[in-house]
């Protein structure tokens, strides 16, 4: 490990993705590393990652998964072994493009010079800045912020945003395994929690482009277990002892 900053990537079918991403993430002017986490993607993803660590041996890291098991539980496992490799700043980032790798050292600087527990990369911090979105999803991401908002209290404008920086010192404090969501409720339950430990959150505008090589993961599933886990997160967030029941350093 020679930097502090290591990017996490869950991957299903990116084959067409995640060489690009990989390299554009090398290119930059500060050093990250990147932990790939596949779920045996049948487009052989794994494969090119395989392939490229050849060229950057410390530097790239795959964690292969037996098969399709979500987003959440991708990360939740990056998170345990970014822990155990003594990063500081841990990152979640999509592999088709939608997050622009150049806005990784922004998100950095904010979530390490603002001693926050997590920077986030905001669609809605300034109006709203998606590129290509169907008005439908477009309208249904906006309004979901909404709904978090409004239900949690939380003032977090981008409350499902999947562009996000972590600090260690949140992970280490944070409950991983009582992390129930996978989806889209998975990063509003992450942001809820944070907000709950008392960490400070801050959001930093960025442009969010639809994937434009791929295939979508979206489904209605993803969205049902998002709308009922908010109100659940909420009632559990009323009990004494919260903050206690959700991380694991009392
Ligand atoms: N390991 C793993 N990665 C996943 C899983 N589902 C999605 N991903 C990855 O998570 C990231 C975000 O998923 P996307 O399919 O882009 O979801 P989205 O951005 O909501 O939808 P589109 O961009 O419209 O496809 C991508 O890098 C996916 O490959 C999964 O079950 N396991
Ligand atoms: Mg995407």
């Amino acid at each position: 490990m020679a930097t502090d900053a290591l990017i996490i990537i869950p991957t299903y079918k990116e084959a067409d993705n995640i060489r690009n991403i990989i390299t554009a993430i090398f290119g930059l002017p500060k050093q990250f590393d990147i932990l790939v986490v596949d779920d045996n993607s049948p487009d052989e993803t794994a494969a090119i990652v395989r392939e490229l660590q050849t060229s950057y041996p410390n530097q790239l890291f795959l964690m292969e998964r037996p098969g399709k098991m979500g987003l959440g539980t991708a990360y939740i496992a990056g998170f345990k072994w970014a822990l155990q490799h003594q990063y500081q700043f841990v990152f979640e980032m999509d592999a088709d493009f939608s997050h622009n790798p150049n806005d990784l050292i922004p998100l950095y600087e904010a979530c390490r010079d603002n001693q926050a527990g997590m920077s986030i990369g905001s669609r809605y911090k300034k109006g709203v800045a998606i590129v290509n979105w169907p008005l439908g999803r477009l309208l249904m991401s906006y309004f979901a912020s909404l709904y978090v908002r409004l239900i949690t209290r939380m003032d977090i404008r981008d409350a499902t945003a999947g562009f996000v920086c972590l600090s260690r010192t949140l992970l280490e404090k944070l409950d991983l395994d009582k992390i129930r969501m996978k989806g889209y409720g998975f990063q509003i339950e992450m942001k809820f929690k944070t907000w709950k430990l008392g960490f400070p959150i801050v959001e930093v505008p960025v442009i969010f482009i639809n994937r434009e090589i791929g295939t979508s993961k979206m489904s209605g599933g993803i969205f049902s277990e998002a709308f009922m886990g908010v109100i659940r997160m909420k009632i559990s967030s009323l009990r004494r002892n919260y903050a206690k029941h959700i991380s694991n350093r009392p």
